[in-house]
């Protein structure tokens, strides 16, 4: 019933999307005063032949390294594709605003999307090459319960106005009112949405594509400046009667103020340690192992999982994985970090399952890191499978006596007793 529901509001979702609603500006909007908020970033593809071509979002600058964005906008993104403009106002002029490369992209842990297109932890962080030290950063909420259903808030962007121009070269800004979750819920028709969002509209106005990853923010809401309460996520299309969702910021604080803090001008320098026996690698053992091994045999269907720890040096800047794969299919990665702060450590646990056969099987497992240094590690683990005991049929077999005496003789996997733990065929 559940899945019959999320796909019916998948339809609707799609429906909506492709709806032109004829409103103007964001959607509804109007320029924003050049210089009113100089803290907004543009993300633009580099390969684009210019800013206004290339912007594909928006993010805002929380701190000098730092830029605030949306998982969506990056998430299949390679940093060095990606530059920022910080304190633009028209794309066609960028005279006076600041261009960044991106130096890391690091994604939340938890991103994902759930079969109705609903996000959830739409936030990413991007460490920029150089600090951008001639604008202020613009602040961010600190509790979720910052806005309350009701509140008059902004969102700016350069994305889809629903009218003509559709992309305006000039910041667009548009004010929108807070509502809450419950009420949400009911507009999609569904229970999705919670403390992770924020939705917010008003008649004929919203957010649009091109919008996401940039602000949602309360005009003067911090000591008379603007305060960050969201990110600019989804929507049922643009200006429809489904308010726009934002990722509520003020849930993200702790995670907020971790990437802030972790500015270090050093380069991540990663290390992995495994669990469980070293292969041997050569004459020194000990030293020159490459790997480790799952001691036992496993038996044929059954798993066994293995830790390794991935660390970070002390003084770094987080270490993002980009991805943890394994070349053979009996090994699969069942949990991998996609960051690890300076200092710290994440397990990546590496699960194997046993085929039906007595074999040694190794897998090489490659993590790839933005370590500049060694930005790829790989090192094989191995395992011997055993299989299970399965009576041929040509194969006759008396049992001696009554049940509990041993077996003779070598069947399958080896010397066993009849009421061993053995799977009978
Ligand atoms: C988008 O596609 C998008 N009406 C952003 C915001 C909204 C809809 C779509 C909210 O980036």
């Amino acid at each position: 019933m559940k899945i019959v529901i999320g796909l019916l509001s998948a339809v609707v979702f799609l429906c909506l999307s492709s709806q032109v609603s004829g409103q103007s500006k964001i959607v509804g909007g109007e320029d924003a005063a050049n210089g009113a908020y100089p803290w907004m970033v543009a993300l633009v593809k580099k390969a684009a032949p210019d800013p206004f071509q290339g912007q594909f979002c928006g993010g805002s600058l929380i701190h000098e390294n730092w830029v605030l964005t949306a998982a969506h906008c990056v998430d299949s993104m390679k940093a060095e594709d990606i530059e920022v403009w910080v304190g633009a106002h028209d794309l066609s002029n960028t005279t006076g605003a600041e261009r960044r490369d991106i130096r890391a992209i690091y994604i939340h842990e938890n991103y994902f999307s759930d079969f109705s297109g609903v996000l959830y932890n739409d936030v990413a962080f991007l460490l920029l090459e150089s600090p951008v030290d001639t604008i202020t950063p613009v602040a961010y909420a600190k509790t979720p319960a910052d806005v309350n259903a009701g509140d008059l808030v902004r969102a700016i962007g350069w994305g889809d106005t629903k009218s003509n121009p559709q992309f305006p070269t000039i910041l667009q800004q548009v004010d929108v009112n807070i509502r809450s979750i419950a009420e949400a819920n009911s507009l999609y028709g569904f229970d999705s949405l919670d403390s992770r969002h924020i939705a917010a509209n008003a008649s004929g106005k919203d957010s649009c594509q091109g919008d996401s990853g940039g602000p949602l923010f309360d005009a003067d809401g911090d000591e008379g400046k603007p305060l960050v309460i969201g990110i600019t996520s989804f929507g049922a299309g643009c200006a429809e009667t489904e308010p726009g969702i934002y990722a509520n910021v003020g849930n993200y604080k702790s995670l907020i103020d971790s990437f802030v803090t972790s500015s270090a001008i050093d380069d991540p320098d990663a290390s992995i340690r495994g669990k469980g026996q070293p292969i041997a690698n050569g004459s020194n053992r000990a030293k020159r192992s490459n790997g480790t091994f799952l001691p036992g045999r496993i038996r044929g269907g059954k798993s066994k999982a293995t830790t390794f720890a991935i660390r970070n040096s002390d003084t770094s800047i987080p270490l993002s994985i980009e991805s943890v794969s394994s070349s053979n299919k009996h090994f699969t990665v069942k949990r991998a970090p996609s960051y690890v702060f300076g200092g710290d450590r994440a397990a990546i646990t590496v699960k194997f399952r046993a085929p039906q056969k007595n074999r040694k099987i190794k897998s090489r497992i490659t993590v790839r890191t933005n370590d500049p240094v060694k930005p790829v590690f790989s090192f094989v683990i191995q395992a011997k499978s055993k299989r299970n005991i399965r009576l041929s049929k040509s194969r006759k077999i008396r049992f001696p006596g009554q049940g509990g005496t041993n077996f003779p003789g070598n069947v399958g996997g080896g010397n066993f007793g009849i009421d061993g733990s053995i799977n009978w065929r």
